[in-house]
């Protein structure tokens, strides 16, 4: 880890003691683990407790009446997952960075008596590895099959794997569970999801990966802006892969969320911009933050790629328009694409400072199992190992073409280490000097707090330290897009959000 210190329960997932006393197997009762994964000290760990995932919430959602159902995210620092009484079956979300920790889970809970189920997007990507680990293979919508086991089990008439594709009209899925989330240890709790899929099919991307099949689908916009209200917070996080991909949809979206008065960010593509009306609606929608896969400054390794995306010379001018509407820009970067060389660090950083970015997120690239870029680097003999734990996109696990595989681990430290500067930090402050203050509060809460987080996280203190400048966002932005809302975009001035945007 070089010079970044890191807390041991940050770097280490907790002791599964197997001296721990246990209870008896608890019939009909479930418990769900997300679990834990070290974290990356060049990156804020804020972010992990920005919004929850809501793989094992939206699964809870099928559980059916006569199950009892708990949850359990080991990222949250309360100790290893409850035990008295064991749970007749826990379902465990598998990811190829923390499939070893789901590994060592399901083991000690298979020792103690309970039936585990293993999903997760591991479980699609690499079936046979996880099915050694588990009693029961759930590959695909983890909302149709877990109800599905649950009632198997009562039946007696249990099978090894069950699959389920994504077809299913979306808005069948019932509500996430977001009553089992502990609700001080998140920014929010409101994580939604509005659409499932994207347009687009990005060669290193885990929706590229062979066998997953996810037809684009929405679901009813009433039904997210129920979620929403239901929810009681005043900022959600879509966690759709890309909001923007149907941009009639997200029109209607907007529609739908804006007598809400609450705020929101999202992750779209930049060819979300391609329309400014579009962009207006999401403003007075109380979009306040997009997080954005720019992916690369150079076209080739666009085109490589196969994204569609517009030039990136006009990356800039779209990242105005939406400075114009309030809207923050969180960026995020893929560092060692073919076309990639020495000064692709400098060149990126100093695009995101001249262009005013409030954050950004560097990832070395990536070849996940299953996806193009994957066979691609297989077959050129490019891969270094296959250490899953190493594919986070902080480690460099293939050979870059122009680069060693030093350079560019070096590189990507110095990207976040000059972003996370107090001299990065100022240069991008917002050009309206009265949102300079609360720019400022959240960049150094997010940005070089990384000391004070396990602390934070630890004693459930996250809301509590965010929910003021949430607050103080959230009304800012409502008079921002009252004036927005008689104006033209270019006289209403500008607004700032100081909530970070996107995952
Ligand atoms: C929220 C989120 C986060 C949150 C929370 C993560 C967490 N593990 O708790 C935060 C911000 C912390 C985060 C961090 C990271 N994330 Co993230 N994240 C997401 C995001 C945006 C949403 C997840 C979600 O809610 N999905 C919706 C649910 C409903 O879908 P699902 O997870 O696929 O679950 C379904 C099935 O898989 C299945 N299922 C899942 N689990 C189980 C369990 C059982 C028992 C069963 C039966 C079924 C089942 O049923 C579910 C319903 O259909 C996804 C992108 C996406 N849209 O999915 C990326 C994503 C999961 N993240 C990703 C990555 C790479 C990361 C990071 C490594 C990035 C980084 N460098 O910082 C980090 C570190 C996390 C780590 N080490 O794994 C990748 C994973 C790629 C891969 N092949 O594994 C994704 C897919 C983004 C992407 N486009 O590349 N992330
Ligand atoms: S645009 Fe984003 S979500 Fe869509 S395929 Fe490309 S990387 Fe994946």
């Amino acid at each position: 880890m070089g010079k970044y210190w890191i807390p041991r329960e940050m770097r280490i997932a907790p002791d599964l003691d197997s001296a721990r006393t246990v209870g008896p197997v608890r019939k009909q009762h479930a418990l769900l683990i997300n679990p834990f994964y070290p974290k990356d000290p060049h990156a804020s760990f804020g972010k992990h407790v920005l919004t929850p995932s809501l793989a094992l919430t939206s699964i809870a959602g099928s559980t059916p009446d006569h199950w009892d159902v708990e949850y359990w995210d080991e990222n949250l620092l309360q100790g290893p997952p409850p035990c008295d009484p064991v749970p007749a079956v826990v379902g465990i979300s598998v990811h190829l960075t923390f499939a070893n920790r789901a590994y060592e889970l399901a083991r000690w809970y298979r020792d103690r008596g309970s039936i585990v189920v293993l999903g997760g997007l591991h479980a699609i990507s690499c079936p046979d590895e996880v099915a050694a680990h588990a009693d029961v293979l759930a590959i695909g919508d983890g909302v149709q099959l877990w109800g599905q086991i649950l009632r198997d089990i009562d039946a007696d008439n249990l099978k090894d794997v069950y699959r389920a594709g994504f077809k299913r009209p979306y808005r069948e899925d019932p509500p996430p569970r977001r009553d089992l989330l502990k609700r001080n240890g998140f920014l929010t709790t409101t994580s939604l999801i509005a659409t499932r899929g994207c347009h687009n099919r990005c060669g290193f991307c885990y929706l590229s990966t062979k066998g997953l099949h996810m037809p684009y689908s929405m679901r009813d916009v009433q039904q997210i802006a129920d979620e929403f209200r239901r929810d009681g917070q005043p900022y959600a996080v879509f966690t759709d892969n890309n909001l923007g991909s149907n941009p009639e949809y997200l029109r209607r979206l907007c529609r739908a969320l804006r007598p809400l008065e609450k705020i929101w960010s999202a992750a779209v593509s930049i060819d979300v911009t391609d329309d400014p009306s579009l962009v207006r609606e999401m403003a007075l929608a109380g979009c306040t933050g997009v997080f954005i896969g720019f992916e690369s400054l150079q076209n080739e390794n666009i085109t490589d790629a196969k994204k569609k995306s517009p030039r990136t010379e006009d990356y800039a001018r779209r990242v105005e328009l939406l400075h114009r509407n309030g809207i923050q820009v969180n960026g995020s970067f893929v560092l060692g694409f073919d076309h990639d060389r020495e000064d692709v660090f400098e060149t990126t950083v100093r695009w995101v400072e001249e262009n005013r970015l409030e954050c950004a997120t560097f990832h070395i690239m990536t070849p996940y199992p299953g996806t193009p870029l994957f066979r691609q680097m297989d077959s050129e003999a490019r891969l270094l190992h296959t250490d899953w734990s190493k594919y986070d996109t902080a480690n460099v696990v293939f050979r870059p073409k122009h680069l060693t595989p030093e350079q560019l681990s070096e590189g990507y430290e110095w990207c976040y280490r000059r972003l996370f500067s107090a001299a990065s930090i100022w240069r991008r402050r917002p050009r309206d000097w009265r949102a300079v203050p609360a720019y400022l509060a959240m960049s150094y809460l997010y940005k070089r707090s990384n000391r004070f987080w396990h602390l934070l996280i630890k004693y459930q203190l996250t809301a509590r330290a965010w929910r003021p400048l949430v607050e103080l966002t959230r009304r800012r932005h409502l008079r921002f897009r009252r004036r927005l809302a008689k104006q033209n975009v270019e006289d209403v001035g500008r607004s700032s959000s100081v909530v970070s945007a996107g995952v």
